[in-house]
């Protein structure tokens, strides 16, 4: 079903089509003084008095940090903290601005410098929460463990002990404690708190620039209420992700296409905490050339995203900001960005010596330091006086002081314990749960799915690649692994609401490889849609989504691609179940199409990349039944998957599942081989599509040598049950481990090196790894040079295992060539 929208040539080649004229960009417009917003009923006193507190709050629980670093402790109490503080001295008025219009519903995402942030939204929540409700975040939160601890020695009221939970909470965390917010699992540069709308911070400078952007989806998707803020540094103005998630929050379908109450922009908000220094390049006049960040949002969308550059050093001018910006986003019209000045006259960490910049600099900041110059403000508006303020100064030092008693306190505040169970983190990396749905309400379609008519058509096709008396099913008519996924996601688009799928081309063309033919009729666009070719982006927000609680089907559209979007693959989607502390759950199937035909950048098999990440599972299917039961169970599930399927068997029909594939949903296990040949003499163990090349051999071998290979197809990588293999090779002595990724430094290997250290006894050789050869792919017309051929199954017997009667090798397998090859690097 082709778009509605109509490119007309007639107005797309008019001349005021080419007249581009940038909006305005609005720079430190907030003029108003503490009296005028106290006249305006903008603030009471207290409110004012509040923001005093919650910056100084940063800023003594940062020197805190920066005591320990450089001199060993804190008011006489030693410790050694030998984990990152990226402190933020200067920032605070901007991180208490960002926090103070916001609601519990709405979250903010960080970088590794976000230490105020969060203090400043979780002292926000803390504030608007009720007492009951603030009671039940601390008491559910570890079944109370943490406030339990930060009850010790305390009387008072619920709100002040909100307060110490969160410094205690967040310090802990820091010192990598069980009782901090992410079991100290996070550490400081990743600590959050949902429960707040604190949501991850990211080590990976910009990382959150498309994470933040999928939070806001998930909130459109699923109605939910709040906004969603990516703070992030000057610096990361030039990642990729930040790029691509603004590319990805701007596109013109949320407004063009996407219907009825979905109409309409993401509630995100950029918010760049412009310190003006990456670490020691200064940002504005020389690694960039944007002069104000704000700039930027003129690239991204006619109304400039909004963009303002705001004060970042009076709290009141960044609260002015978010105000409107928050207003607007709730009218629909985000995506926002404000670039908030402010400075960091701490170091990039506390070894850092500033060389980068002169002492002068640095005095000339402080001496506008935010915290004194609002103090200021507020005596001379006569909302205190100084008494009243250095009260509330002594009062934070003594909270701090407390709170990092307690943090660092062995007994009260133990590490994991991985020395009694080393087992302990792993049991973390995966939540391993089976679930329907992620969502409660109705799923958003937009027929029955009887109806849809790729159903129909598939109805008529046979699940068996023969019929019934033996003869092939003609390729129209084969129920092939095309349709099996089909049928898994479409099952699944009617049973959770929260389900969304997305990726280049996925709409009208059902994706690059057509599995989602039919469900553009389904579906409206809101669960559907093509997103812009931004790799980071698409893995970026997919990630985004999961945290926040939805299941989502991203789609890189060639596996070579796995590289646009290597951060998110490789550093975020592995690692955010155990590194919350199993907080948050990554119900993401990446669907990954391994080509062939179009040569180096389009043929690659990459899935020992993503086996050698810990975090991610890794299935690759290569069978109609084996596709869909696979499916299920990654859909089924709450973890990341990256689901390989391979383009050279998009049609096959199913050939082992006797009976075809079933209508009715079923689920494949992941991490079960499946044997797919029975054989005594010898056990090939495939990866992907080398499975029909094995099988190949198999019939070579047993034609031309009265040999019986058995063919076990991995199906999975991550996780690998060892067990069906190890009996197979206890019966054959002799196995030999195929795939098409290039042999050197891959997951065959490992399989190899696993197999014979745990049946060293029984192999009458070692195993042998038949993978691609470690070049570019060539061109189609060279690919069997290439990737592993039946041949070469008999090349690798006869070579390492059994001389072949009177056979003649293809490919030179000797060691004396392996030793070439290698010293050569190929
Ligand atoms: C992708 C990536 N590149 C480099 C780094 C090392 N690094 C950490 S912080 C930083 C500077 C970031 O500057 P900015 O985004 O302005 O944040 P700020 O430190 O000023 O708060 C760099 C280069 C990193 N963590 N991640
Ligand atoms: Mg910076």
């Amino acid at each position: 079903m082709p778009k509605s929208l109509y490119i007309d040539p007639n107005e797309v080649l008019r001349p005021e089509e080419h007249e581009i004229v940038f909006p305005k960009v609005p720079v430190m417009q907030y003029k108003k003084t503490v009296k005028e917003e106290l006249a305006e009923g903008n603030f009471s006193k207290e409110d004012l008095l509040r923001i005093y507190h919650d910056m100084f709050v940063i800023r003594e629980f940062e020197t805190m940090l920066n005591l320990v670093k450089t001199t060993g402790g804190y008011n006489g109490v030693e410790y050694n903290n030998p984990g990152p503080a990226h402190l933020s001295a200067g920032q605070e008025a901007a991180a208490v601005g960002m926090a103070y219009a916001l609601d519990t519903d709405d979250y903010i995402f960080g970088s590794h410098r976000s230490h105020g942030e969060i203090l400043a939204k979780g002292l926000r929540s803390i504030e608007i929460l009720s007492d009951e409700e603030l009671e039940k975040v601390m008491n559910e939160f570890w079944d109370g463990a943490t406030v339990a601890v930060a009850k010790k020695g305390f009387e008072g009221s619920t709100k002040e002990l909100g307060k110490r939970f969160l410094l205690y909470g967040a310090m802990a965390e820091i010192f990598a404690r069980t009782t901090g917010f992410n079991k100290g699992l996070g550490g400081s540069m990743h600590t959050f708190f949902t429960p707040f709308g604190i949501y991850p911070n990211n080590a990976i400078v910009g990382g959150s620039g498309s994470i933040a952007v999928g939070a806001a989806l998930y909130k459109k998707v699923n109605r939910k209420k709040g906004i969603v803020v990516a703070n992030l540094g000057d610096g990361s103005m030039a990642r990729g992700p930040v790029l691509e998630g603004m590319t990805f929050a701007s596109m013109d379908q949320f407004n063009t296409l996407w219907e009825g109450d979905m109409k309409g922009g993401l509630p995100v908000l950029i918010n760049v905490m412009n310190n003006q220094y990456a670490m020691g390049g200064q940002t504005r006049g020389e690694t960039m050339g944007y002069t104000f960040p704000a700039r930027l949002g003129a690239g991204f969308k006619p109304d400039a995203m909004h963009a303002e550059r705001v004060d970042g050093y009076n709290p009141l001018a960044v609260i002015d900001a978010f105000r409107r910006k928050k207003a607007l986003l709730e009218a629909k019209q985000g995506p926002a960005l404000l670039d908030v000045v402010t400075y960091r006259y701490s170091g990039h960490s506390p070894s850092d010596q500033s060389s980068y910049r002169t002492p002068e600099e640095i005095k000339a900041w402080e001496k506008e330091d935010c915290i004194v110059a609002f103090g200021n403000k507020l005596i001379e508006a006569g909302v205190a006086d100084q008494a009243t303020l250095d009260a509330i100064q002594q009062q934070v030092k003594d909270l701090t002081f407390d709170c990092y008693k307690l943090a660092i306190d062995e007994e009260l505040s133990p590490r994991m314990d991985l020395k009694t169970n080393n087992e302990l983190l792993g049991e973390m990396m995966f939540s391993n749960q089976s679930i329907d749905s992620l969502g409660d309400a109705q799923p958003d379609v937009l027929m029955p799915l009887e109806d849809n008519p790729r159903v129909k058509q598939l109805a008529g096709k046979e699940r068996f690649y023969v019929d019934k008396n033996g003869k092939p099913v003609s390729k129209m008519k084969t129920f092939g692994i095309r349709d099996a996924l089909f049928e898994a996601i479409a099952d699944r688009f009617y049973k959770d609401s929260t389900l969304i799928a997305y990726g280049e081309e996925n709409r009208e063309w059902g994706g690059a490889f057509a599995v989602y033919r039919g469900l553009t009729e389904a579906l409206p666009y809101h669960r559907l849609f093509n997103s812009p070719i931004a790799e980071a982006a698409i893995i970026g927000t997919a990630i985004g989504y999961a945290m926040c609680g939805g299941r989502v089907i991203p789609e890189i559209m060639y596996c070579d691609f796995l590289g646009c979007c290597g951060d998110e693959i490789f550093n975020q989607l592995p690692k955010w179940q155990a590194m919350s502390g199993n907080i948050l759950k990554m119900p993401v199937v990446v669907r990954v199409s391994v080509g062939s035909k179009y040569g180096a950048q389009h043929s690659q098999d990459w899935t020992s990349l993503c086996t050698h990440i810990p975090g991610l599972k890794v299935v690759f299917p290569v069978t109609p039944y084996d596709a869909k039961g696979l499916m299920n169970s990654a859909l089924q599930g709450t973890d990341p998957v990256i689901f390989f399927e391979s383009q050279r068997i998009y049609e096959i029909g199913e050939q082992f599942h006797e009976g075809g594939v079933p209508t009715e949903y079923y689920e494949i296990p992941m991490g079960e081989p499946d044997v797919k040949r029975v054989g005594k003499d010898v056990t090939f163990l495939t990866i992907g599509a080398t499975l029909y090349r094995a099988l190949k051999a198999a019939d070579m071998l047993k034609e031309k040598y009265g040999m019986e290979a058995e063919v076990i197809d991995a199906r999975s990588l991550v996780p690998f049950n060892y067990e069906k293999v190890l009996e197979s090779v206890k019966k054959t002595g002799r196995i030999i481990i195929a795939g098409d990724a290039s042999a050197r430094g891959s997951f065959l290997n490992d399989l190899a090196t696993n197999i014979a250290d745990m049946a060293f006894d029984y192999l009458d050789a070692a195993p042998v790894v038949l993978g691609s050869r470690n070049w570019i792919t060539p061109c189609h017309e060279l690919e069997d040079a290439f990737f592993p051929q039946p041949e070469w199954f008999l090349d690798a017997i006869n070579e390492k295992m059994v001389p072949l009667k009177d056979y003649t090798p293809v490919c030179n397998m000797t060691a004396a060539q392996q030793i070439i090859r290698a010293k050569k690097g190929i």
